[in-house]
């Protein structure tokens, strides 16, 4: 039988490595898109092993003509769109492009699966930071959308363009609405890397003291390793449709640094409050975490909460991996790789 080919567009980031090695596993022949020519960043697909596994092509998101070329070059049976500026914070700064690639980037995808090939199912990368200031305790499938950054704001267009050509042109077109996810991919901005990244750099006298913005924000962590495993499933039920993913439980941000310093066994203690908490290291008294206004934003997502029994009940997808657990998954590895 011939290989199920699949297009992962943001083949470079952090789900775009686990989803190819996750279809490699099953056989697909995986086609790679990021926006490079020189492949200056491929550490995670090194770090899999599977570099030379992936067929390379360039594909600008902003760019019609390269999508249009990619989809004319291969018979693509499935397409994830992973690709996006994905950090909440830089869409602040960089609303334009932001829009123009999270958002509009969409839209050039489903409008070339539309005039290409009806049949190519397709999956967008959609996003709890579109429920934004929550109007449900447990965000699921049915809960308002109340995006509050222009990155949200971006995935909510993708969103409903996804449900709109679902529902226009009957193509196989789904959203995947996943809360955060990490892993020892994670790019380093996000916050859970910065944390680990930054407290291994202090434990090896690299760094003296890491800055945080909101440390109270609450999120819904799972293991990216297992998310991927979801886009799947949802391309290959009979009916399309969008499905939550998460693990239902959340923390703050202070609460992931506190599991992490435990885990590194460094005695600390929070003094302080508001602005000028701090955490310091009792073992030198030294201020090792300290606030930076900075790096508050300028409209602040407080807390997400999934509820993903659709997708257990349908797509017998459970999470596997607590906070605990991820963690310890994080801080081995960035131990393991530190300065490699
Ligand atoms: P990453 O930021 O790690 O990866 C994003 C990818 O998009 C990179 O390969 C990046 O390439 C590529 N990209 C950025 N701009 C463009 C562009 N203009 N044209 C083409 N490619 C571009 O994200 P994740 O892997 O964490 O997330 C994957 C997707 O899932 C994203 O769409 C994200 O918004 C969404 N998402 C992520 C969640 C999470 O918790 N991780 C949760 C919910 C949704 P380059 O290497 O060149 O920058
Ligand atoms: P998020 O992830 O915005 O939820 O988007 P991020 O890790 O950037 O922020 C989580 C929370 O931590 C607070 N925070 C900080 N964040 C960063 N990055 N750096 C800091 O120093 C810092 N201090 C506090 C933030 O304010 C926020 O409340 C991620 C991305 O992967 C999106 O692409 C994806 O759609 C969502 O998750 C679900």
């Amino acid at each position: 039988m011939a290989k199920k080919v699949a297009l992962i567009t943001g083949i470079s980031g952090q789900d775009g490595a686990y989803l190819a090695e996750f279809l490699l596993n099953k056989n697909y022949k995986i086609i790679g898109t990021d926006r490079r020519s020189a492949r200056g960043n491929n550490w995670r697909l090194n770090r899999l092993g599977i570099l030379n596994k992936i067929h390379y092509e360039e594909m600008e998101l902003g760019e019609l003509y390269e999508i249009e070329r990619i989809f004319k070059k291969y018979d693509i049976d499935e397409v994830y769109n992973l690709a996006a500026q994905s950090f909440v914070a830089t869409s602040f700064k960089s609303p334009l492009n932001t829009s123009n690639v999270t958002g509009l980037g969409v839209l050039r995808i489903l409008e070339t699966i539309k005039s290409i090939n009806r049949k190519i199912k397709f999956y967008q990368a959609s996003s709890s930071e579109m429920f934004g200031k929550i109007f449900d305790k447990k965000q699921s499938e049915k809960t308002q959308l109340n995006p509050q950054s222009p990155y949200a704001i971006s995935k909510v267009f993708g969103h409903y363009m996804t449900d709109n050509y679902r529902k226009s042109y009957g193509m196989y077109a789904v959203s995947g609405i996943l809360f955060n996810h990490e892993s020892p991919l994670r790019g380093e901005e996000f916050v859970t890397r910065k944390i680990i990244l930054g407290l291994v750099k202090i434990i090896n006298n690299d760094l003296k003291c890491l800055e945080l913005g909101n440390i109270y924000a609450k999120r819904d962590w799972g293991y990216a390793k297992e998310y991927v495993s979801a886009m799947w499933k949802m391309l290959q039920k009979k009916k399309p449709k969008d499905y939550v993913i998460s693990t239902g439980k959340t923390y703050s941000i202070k609460y992931f640094i506190n599991l992490a310093t435990k885990y590194l066994n460094l005695e600390t203690k929070w003094v302080g409050r508001g602005l000028n908490e701090k955490l310091i290291n009792l073992n030198n008294n030294k201020t090792i975490i300290k606030i930076n206004p900075k790096l508050f934003r300028p409209a602040e997502v407080n807390i997400l909460k999934g509820n993903s029994n659709l997708a257990k009940k349908e797509l017998n997808w459970h999470p596997k991996t607590n906070l605990k657990m991820l963690v310890k998954i994080m801080v081995d590895q960035e131990i393991k790789f530190y300065k490699k």
